[in-house]
């Protein structure tokens, strides 16, 4: 692969320029492929079966793994997902019960990340009708264990670290769904290959899947958020990313798109898309949960879809998705995938429209002008 995706910049593990193939990464995957899973760590065949994470953030979270030679293992029985410390293949064991509830436990940590990627596919396949990564049910293996405040997709697996304090693992719903998400903008039309506003928009669409996956998952030990890493804290300073105002964060975030937007950070140019499926999901005033505001120039109020229907028209637009896909781009194809998702609703596609001028895009090439 060309580059890492992180979860935040600041930290990034690679430079955001391209790089060759040969300046990635090494060592975390303990001498296997570093662009591949290898027959090494793969899981051997079994058969399905109920397994319990306890985890640090899901303890007696239900999940479903292999059991084979009197071994379960953290993996799926029916794809390449696994879960595996430092490169090394699926954590077993002959009990079916993984993890002790420490944050500091990396059993505990893939027990808690396996729960989430099982989440993470469930959102998928229930509530956007897509099957793994690709649609056709690709997936990829997980390494927790990373020594880094800081977790990244690279093209073929999700890797996990750590909190600055070392007291946690980095590997919540949201950040397991962030991280695999990339998985699907790059088995989405046009790749995840562009400009910085493509890049910008891939950060948007992990954090969207994130809050996607903690809506689904609807665990009271996670309850449902649009704050970006909130649960694990990674650097001590509270979540990284506010979805429904993001200059709220610590971050250098906007609110809203303007004429400066390609020289914004990836992961703080996510804020506006990210704001955008606040306001397209819940409105700008929802009741119970917070407000959002509204970019100047933008209509005086976003009533919204629920956060499910929002999920649907993310995702047919990133199947709408192509080459370099900018902000006018993704607006144009969040309102042709409004009309063809919901096909005659002109409300939906005037929230849609609505949410996207709140956050200042202008339309797109190739915008349908009515519902
Ligand atoms: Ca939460
Ligand atoms: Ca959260
Ligand atoms: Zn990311």
């Amino acid at each position: 692969m060309r580059r890492a995706l992180s979860l935040l910049g600041a930290l990034c593990l690679l430079p955001l320029i391209p790089v060759p193939a040969a300046a990635e990464p090494v060592g975390w995957l303990g001498g296997a492929s570093p662009t591949g899973w290898s027959a090494a760590t793969a899981p051997a065949p079994g058969a399905r079966a109920p397994g319990t994470a306890n985890g640090y953030y899901y303890p007696n979270a239900p999940i479903s793994v292999r059991f084979a030679a009197g071994k379960y293992s953290l993996s799926d029985p029916n794809s390449v997902l696994f879960c595996g410390i430092q490169g090394n293949g699926a954590v077993t064991n002959t009990t079916g019960v993984f993890g002790n509830r420490s944050g500091t436990d990396l059993t505990t940590a893939c027990a808690d990340g396996y729960y989430a990627a099982q989440q993470f596919g469930g959102m998928l396949r229930d509530w956007l009708g897509r099957d793994g990564l690709d649609g056709k049910g690709k997936w990829a293996p997980m390494f927790v264990g990373m020594s880094a405040v800081n977790a990244y997709w690279n093209g073929h697996t999700a890797n996990f670290g750590r909190t600055k304090d070392g007291a946690r693992q980095l590997v919540n719903l949201e950040i397991i769904a962030h991280e695999f998400g990339h998985g699907v903008f790059q088995h989405t039309p046009g790749g995840f290959d562009g400009g910085v506003q493509t890049y910008q928009l891939n950060e948007a669409s992990s954090d969207i899947m994130g809050a996607l996956t903690e809506h689904y998952a609807n665990n009271p030990n996670d309850p449902p958020d649009y704050l970006v890493a909130n649960e694990t804290n990674p650097l001590g300073r509270g979540p990284e990313r506010v979805m429904y105002q993001p200059s709220l964060g610590p971050r250098d975030e906007p609110d809203c798109y303007g004429p400066n937007m390609n020289n914004v950070e990836v992961h703080d140019g996510a804020g506006p898309a990210n704001h955008f499926f606040y306001l397209m999901a819940e409105g700008s005033s929802p009741v119970g949960k917070p407000a959002s505001p509204i970019c100047p120039g933008g209509p005086a109020s976003v009533t919204g879809l629920g956060i499910r229907d929002a999920g649907k028209v993310w995702m047919q637009a990133l199947l709408l998705k192509k080459p370099s896909w900018t902000y006018t781009d993704a607006r144009a194809a969040t309102l042709n995938a409004v009309k063809q998702t919901f096909p005659g609703d002109c409300a939906k596609f005037t929230t849609v429209r609505n949410a996207w001028t709140a956050v200042s895009v202008p339309p797109g090439a190739g915008e349908p002008s009515t519902c």
